[in-house]
């Protein structure tokens, strides 16, 4: 487990300005998108995540804070449980311009921006704070440049989406990814996700976050991966046995608004979005490193096993997956030294 440090809301950096305002200039200019009838801007938020998880809640605090900010300027529309885009489709969106703000993984960035693989490998975060750091950095303003290039959509934010540990519908003695031989592991539906699945030792299955739990209900899949606050906001412990604490993953998500919806912003307008992202991000991180610090008692509490497997033959195999596969040969040179030199 990583129980972290709490985080300080970072002052967006100078670099970070600058792509904003790069963004900002680009395809729309000064005339913006058509406005709408009640003249407020119309934000449209989409997310698969479940009502009561931190990156669901963040966004009211987002909304709330722009109210405060701007009063009346913005039509904030949430849509939680993936019910306006499905997962993994909100890029897309974004970049067509039916959608304004999402959260993106890294494995969702990687399938367009092949360097960001880096960050959908196992065990190359250490810990959220180093990964607070990586991201509102030097490296974070370097990626997010090619994020926006490549894209089309801006990150505004960068939220720790917790560490993924595995959970499993039956108990089964852990210690090594050769324990988990067979073990259909959901994971979802991306090569990137795949392979981290398969890194571990098991045989990865693509199903969308909505249906994992029937799916460990049914037994069509044995086990899936998240972090701890999601395993008890989505209810997978009501249908798990066991927890292994393998921490594979320190998972982030990015906050990011379509390059067309910041292009057709004011300049105070824009930094008002981007101040309403970091409170979004702050509230989101603050609270899900407190509860992912109190849930392993939780989850015994619930009757489930909890266990910690051999993390030195974990951290091994994976690595040497990663290093050994075609994603390695595309991350940037010297990328991988300036993450473990970021301290
Ligand atoms: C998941 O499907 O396991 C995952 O945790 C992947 C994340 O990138 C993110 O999409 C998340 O689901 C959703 O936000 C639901 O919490």
């Amino acid at each position: 487990m990583n129980p972290g440090r709490p985080f300080t809301p970072g002052v967006l950096p100078l670099n970070r300005r600058t792509l904003l305002g790069a963004a900002a200039a680009g395809a729309l200019g000064a005339a913006g998108l058509p406005a709408r009838a009640s003249g407020k801007v119309l934000l449209r938020i989409s997310t698969p995540a479940v009502p009561d998880d931190w990156h669901a809640k963040m966004w009211t605090v987002f909304k709330d804070t722009l109210e405060k900010s701007a009063p009346g300027e913005f039509d904030v529309q949430i849509n939680l449980n993936a019910s306006l885009f499905k997962q993994g489709a909100e890029p897309a969106a974004l970049a067509r311009g039916n959608l304004e703000l999402t959260t993106v993984s890294a494995q969702d960035i990687a399938k367009l921006v092949p360097e960001f693989s880096i960050f959908t490998a196992g065990y190359i975060v250490r810990d959220p704070a180093q990964q607070q750091k990586i991201f509102n950095g030097p490296i974070g303003a370097e990626m997010f440049k090619l994020v926006a290039d490549k894209m089309d959509i801006t990150p505004l934010s960068t939220c720790y989406y917790g560490t993924r540990q595995l959970n499993l519908r039956e108990v089964r003695n852990v210690r090594t990814p050769a324990d988990l031989k067979g073990i259909k592991l959901r994971m979802p539906g991306s090569k990137e996700w795949l392979f981290l699945g398969e890194a571990l030792g098991a045989t990865p299955t693509p199903l969308a976050f909505g249906e994992v739990y029937l799916g460990l209900k049914s037994g069509t899949i044995d086990g899936q991966d998240n972090p701890l606050p999601t395993v008890k906001a989505a209810k997978f412990y009501e249908v798990t046995k066991q927890l292994v604490l393998t921490s594979h993953l320190v998972d982030a998500l990015f906050i990011s608004i379509s390059n067309k919806a910041l292009a057709a912003l004011a300049p105070a307008q824009r930094q008002k979005v981007q101040a309403a992202a970091q409170a979004a991000a702050v509230y989101n991180n603050d609270n899900r490193l407190k509860e992912e610090a109190e849930l392993v008692a939780f989850f015994k509490k619930e009757g489930l096993q909890v266990t910690t497997p051999d993390l030195d033959a974990f951290h091994k195999t994976v690595q040497s997956a990663y290093q050994n596969s075609d994603y390695a040969k595309i991350w940037p040179k010297g990328l991988l030294e300036r993450i473990n030199a970021t301290k």
